[in-house]
């Protein structure tokens, strides 16, 4: 039970907080092995719109939701206004822009790193393309993850690339709208496994740093190696004002998009707190796109989401409990226990009773899950969709 200062604590905090959704997140996916249908699954730009509005419904806070271009917007600016109305009817905003620069054939051995200037030329006008839509649907962050890298020792130039890379990034830094944001996305591995052209967070920082003021590094959790300390990367980027924002997905191996806070609450709980306890330090807000990047093959789509959602509010707020000012003196005079205690009593703190009066004084139900659950939607989506889905064998997304 939270005390009446607590609860408050998490009223503010959580009035302030939003987290995207990624329209891939609703359609059918799978492994490299088997897609396993879903028959509720999204299929088309309006229903995965209409499935993330109930997310936002039953949450409250989930307002935009992040378009792939090739998947969501496959005839490019002209299928803006189409989204632009799904937006609007389901009480939504599109939010970052992905483009894709990994799905053609001429991607083979890579896009912005391409050794032939022409494909790396096609990348860029793709890439322009979006900053374009971007502009279009309002959208603030275009946010770009490169799938290049090569296979095999010596087969590729890793300094050519990487000025290629820097070059487009130039451009596309320079394309932007004064409102607008690149995101820079890093990867370690997958799907090149000898290197990628970015792999970590200081290479997408120095590359952000070159293209231009407007151009942060996104942390995509899913995206380090195993035992890889997130929460220092975090602290660094937020010091140097390089944090652009977030994908969120938990993992156990490799990038394995499950559900956030499925495998270790506490480390989303830790990013989190590095968060607000920069906040807390120079009274000013970190400007943080929170999205998640998740796709469940097994689990229900909507229900997984709403299960994310809940759990990320859930963090936040024990992450907003933490008593800064005794932190901090417990940090300087180096009594490690008490501030270890300090952390770890926020982290314990049962916070759902105070989110349920959150959520009550605010109209939203008590229990997203259930109130999801009792609404009919699922059944109803299911009839709908279910012959189509099972017929079909659709695209990753
Ligand atoms: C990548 C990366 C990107 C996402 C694609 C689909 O692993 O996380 O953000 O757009 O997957
Ligand atoms: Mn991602
Ligand atoms: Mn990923």
């Amino acid at each position: 039970m939270t005390t009446d200062k607590q609860s408050e604590l998490i009223a503010r905090a959580l009035d302030s907080f939003q987290i995207e959704l990624p329209s891939w997140g609703f359609a059918n996916t799978g492994t490299r092995f088997g897609k396993f249908l879903q028959p509720a699954a999204a299929a088309t730009i309006a229903e995965k719109f209409s499935d993330a509005g109930q997310v936002h419904r039953w949450t409250g806070v989930c307002p935009t939701v992040a378009l792939h271009v090739l998947w969501d917007l496959p005839g490019g600016a002209s299928d803006a206004a189409e989204v632009e109305s799904l937006a609007v009817q389901h009480g939504l905003r599109a939010g970052s822009i992905n483009p894709n620069t990994f799905q053609d054939q001429i991607y083979k051995f890579g896009s912005f790193g391409n050794p032939d200037p022409e494909v790396r030329r096609a990348a860029l006008d793709h890439v322009f393309a979006s900053v374009g839509i971007a502009r279009r649907l309002g959208s603030r962050d275009v946010s770009l993850w490169f799938a290049d890298g090569s296979n095999y020792p010596g087969t590729q130039n890793m300094r050519h690339r990487r000025r290629w890379f820097e070059e487009n990034l130039r451009a596309t830094h320079a394309r932007l709208g004064p409102e607008q944001r690149m995101l820079v996305e890093y990867k370690p591995f997958e799907p090149a496994f000898y290197h990628t052209d970015i792999a970590d967070w200081g290479m997408a920082m120095v590359l952000a740093q070159a293209a231009g003021p407007r151009a942060k590094v996104l942390v995509d959790t899913g995206h380090h190696y195993q035992g890889q300390n997130i929460e220092q990367i975090v602290a660094w980027l937020l010091d140097l004002d390089m944090l652009g924002g977030f994908h969120f997905n938990d993992r156990r191996y490799a990038d394995d998009d499950l559900t956030m806070g499925s495998i270790d609450p506490y480390q989303v709980f830790r990013i989190f707190h590095e968060i607000l306890h920069f906040e807390w330090e120079t009274g000013r807000r970190a400007d943080i796109a929170y999205m998640v990047d998740q796709s469940h093959n097994l689990k229900g789509k909507i229900e997984a989401m709403l299960q994310t959602v809940t759990t990320a509010m859930e963090l936040y707020a024990k992450a907003a409990l933490v008593d800064h000012a005794e932190l901090d003196a417990r940090q300087r005079s180096c009594d490690l226990v008490d501030a270890e205690i300090c952390l770890k009593d926020a982290f314990s703190t049962d916070v759902r009773p105070a989110i349920r009066e959150w959520a009550a004084a605010r109209g939203l139900p008590a229990d997203p899950l259930g109130a999801f659950r009792q609404s009919g939607y699922l059944e109803r989506i299911t009839a709908e969709r279910s012959a189509r889905n099972l017929a079909a064998v659709s695209s990753y997304a």
